[in-house]
């Protein structure tokens, strides 16, 4: 497949797949800064550039509306992920970000706002390499203006406004292949309320199964099972970042995360982020954790229901407690929150509690890119040790 705007880019490229001359890193140079194109690059006439104020609960509503109607569906177009405000504010606001790197497109004429990209600062570390990039995501552009190049544009333009806080690399993901995923996962799925999952079409009835079989074969434990479990706290971020840097370490790429950084992507935001530590009976000592996501999906053309309640494991850290237990210890959490159905990648020891707690294999998979990073040999997702919203 040509790719006439990726064949422009600095990505790797499927013509060098395969080609161990070309060493790890930055495929280009940083540039100087007075070499950054200091204005926007050119929209169509009836369009201009926005910056999105995530603190604004009107811009915000308006980049909320764009999201829900017009983001990303699955392959029969049943569901579309439902990001929240509280959610949208903060995946984009976290320690350091930049505003300008919060993009919108208005119509000139009406200002309604009809396609979105953003990027927040991240350190993500490759190898021994940790590099400063942006995290690029909610790329969106309105479905009536779809196939009309819009999309390259509004990457250049993320590319530029990155580059002009002298920043040269970025990550990010997407379900479709595009030159050229340094590793490839799949989501795993596991009901947690599988009637309704079998109801609005999101799985189906197994063979020889009855619902009733199937109800009794996910019912969860009504209560937890690790000694010491209970929500993290603020107090808490100093050993949750110690044991979460220890455990990234394993990785090839995973983020570099300091104490600011975990007290803001990981302390628990009602409806958006959970996490749960295992603090010691005995020591006191926090030993392990577990943490998930809130993302709902739309449910499309359903007389009964309107949203499905998913949650995506995110960071999970077992030191003493094993991790099944953990797993399976976060699945009763999210049970007890109303979540309908639990999701989690094949990274990092994923695969270890994905068959014995009952996941079964999702057919969409999420490919992942670095943008101006060559890195040498793909990944197999257990080297993976990011997750991006
Ligand atoms: S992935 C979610 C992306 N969003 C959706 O799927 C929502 C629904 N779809 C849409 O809104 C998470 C449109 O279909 C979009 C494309 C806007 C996707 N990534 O305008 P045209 C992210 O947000 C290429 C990258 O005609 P369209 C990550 C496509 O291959 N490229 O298409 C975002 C083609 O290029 P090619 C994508 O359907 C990462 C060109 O766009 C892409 O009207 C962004 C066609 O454009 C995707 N998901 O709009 C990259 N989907 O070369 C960041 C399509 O093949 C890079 N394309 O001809 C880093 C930047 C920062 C660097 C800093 C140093
Ligand atoms: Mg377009």
């Amino acid at each position: 497949m040509r790719h006439r705007f990726w064949e422009t880019q600095p990505v790797g490229q499927f013509k060098d797949a395969g080609d161990t001359s070309l060493s790890e890193g930055p495929i280009e140079p940083p540039a100087p800064l007075s070499a950054v194109k200091p204005e926007p690059y050119n929209l169509p006439a009836l369009y201009e550039w926005t910056t999105c104020d995530m603190d604004d609960e009107q811009t915000c509503a308006e980049v909320y509306n764009l999201l829900t109607n017009n983001y990303v569906e699955d392959d029969e177009n049943m569901f579309r992920f439902n990001y929240s405000k509280e959610f949208l504010q903060w995946a984009l606001r976290p320690p350091g970000y930049f505003k300008a790197w919060h993009i919108g497109v208005r119509v000139k004429a009406t200002k309604k706002l009809v396609a979105f990209i953003t990027g927040v600062p991240a350190r993500i570390r490759v190898r021994d390499e940790v590099v400063r990039m942006a995290e690029v995501n909610f790329l969106c552009v309105h479905k009536r203006l779809r196939s009309k190049r819009l999309a390259p544009v509004m990457i250049k333009e993320v590319t530029r406004r990155v580059h002009l806080e002298n920043v040269w690399q970025a990550a990010y993901t997407a379900g479709v292949v595009l030159p050229t995923p340094f590793t490839t996962c799949r989501y795993w799925h596991r009901s947690l309320n599988p009637k309704k999952l079998i109801d609005v079409g999101f799985s189906r009835l197994g063979a020889r199964m009855t619902m009733s079989r199937t109800i009794r074969l996910y019912k969860l434990p009504g209560s937890t099972a690790t000694p010491g479990l209970r929500k993290m706290e603020l107090r808490d971020v100093p050993a949750v970042t110690r044991l979460l840097r220890e455990y990234l370490s394993q990785y090839v790429v995973a983020p570099d995360l300091d104490e600011n950084d975990v007290e803001h992507w990981l302390l628990p935001l009602e409806n958006v982020v959970e996490s749960f530590v295992v603090e010691s009976p005995e020591t006191h000592e926090v030993t392990d954790f577990f943490s998930f996501y809130s993302l709902p999906s739309s449910i499309l053309n359903n007389q009964n229901y309107s949203v499905l309640k998913a949650a995506y494991s995110y960071y999970n850290v077992a030191k003493k407690t094993p991790l099944l237990q953990l797993m399976n210890d976060a699945l009763i959490v999210a049970k007890q929150k109303d979540y309908d159905v639990f999701n989690a990648l094949d990274a990092m020891h994923n695969e270890t509690f994905l068959k014995e707690l009952k996941f079964g294999p999702g057919d969409g998979q999420l490919h992942y890119y670095l943008y101006n990073y060559r890195v040498r040999n793909a990944l197999r997702p257990s080297e993976l040790g990011l997750v991006l919203l």
